[in-house]
């Protein structure tokens, strides 16, 4: 499975108003960003529906659209694949719900949880954080860069890296083996020109 190098993550807390959130999915879809999550831990199950139904139709065509943690609202949205942490559904049942088809990407924090999401048929497994953020409430420890060497042994499955990832430490993550960089800060402000700039770091 081959990710894109630039996973946008699209959380709604930076976003106070919907239509700044779809903005910044339009301006990024723009810049050629082709895959993007939608995040909201805070909202409703009903405002999180309607947001991503909003998305998929304004941008559905041209990015391939992952719903954080609700493996229902991903096909009640048409969204094309699901991103579970460790207190969600395991992989094997958002696997039943979505079908064989969808993306599933798992979160992991440390080599126990990747050897275990390694043995799931997620997709994608994520490693982080890598560097210290303020995106997530009571993040886990730190992993570095030699967290993300450690994990590349750890598994052949498709890696992506998050946490505290700019445009200016992008690069020496890729190095560090992971196939793509998920952001959320550093693609909020001027998100084309942001995400630019990630594609230049990244080519
Ligand atoms: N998950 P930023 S770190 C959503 O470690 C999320 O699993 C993480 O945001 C993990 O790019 C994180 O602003 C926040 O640091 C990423």
């Amino acid at each position: 499975m081959e990710l894109p190098r630039l996973y946008a993550i699209l959380d709604a807390s930076c976003f106070p108003e919907a239509p700044g959130l779809l903005a910044a999915a339009e301006e990024l879809a723009a810049a050629g960003v082709t895959l993007i999550q939608y995040r909201n831990k805070q909202g409703s199950a009903r405002q999180m529906l309607e947001a991503a139904r909003e998305l998929k139709r304004l941008v559905g065509s041209r990015v391939k659209l992952i719903l954080n943690d609700r493996a229902d609202l991903t096909l009640a949205a048409g969204f094309d694949g699901v991103h579970l942490g460790q207190g969600d559904l395991s992989p094997q049942a958002a696997r039943g719900l979505i079908g064989p088809d969808r993306l599933l990407g798992v979160s992991t924090h440390n080599p126990e949880q990747i050897a275990e999401a390694c043995k799931t048929d997620a997709d994608y497994l994520a490693i982080g954080p890598v560097f210290a953020t303020d995106s997530k409430a009571n993040p886990d420890p730190v992993v570095g860069l030699d967290g993300v060497r450690r994990a590349r042994e750890l598994t052949r499955k498709a890696l992506v890296a998050i946490g505290g990832i700019t445009r200016n430490n992008a690069r020496s993550v890729i190095e560090a083996g992971a196939d793509s960089v998920a952001v959320i800060s550093d693609l909020i402000r001027d998100p084309r020109k942001s995400a630019e700039a990630f594609f230049e770091v990244l080519r």
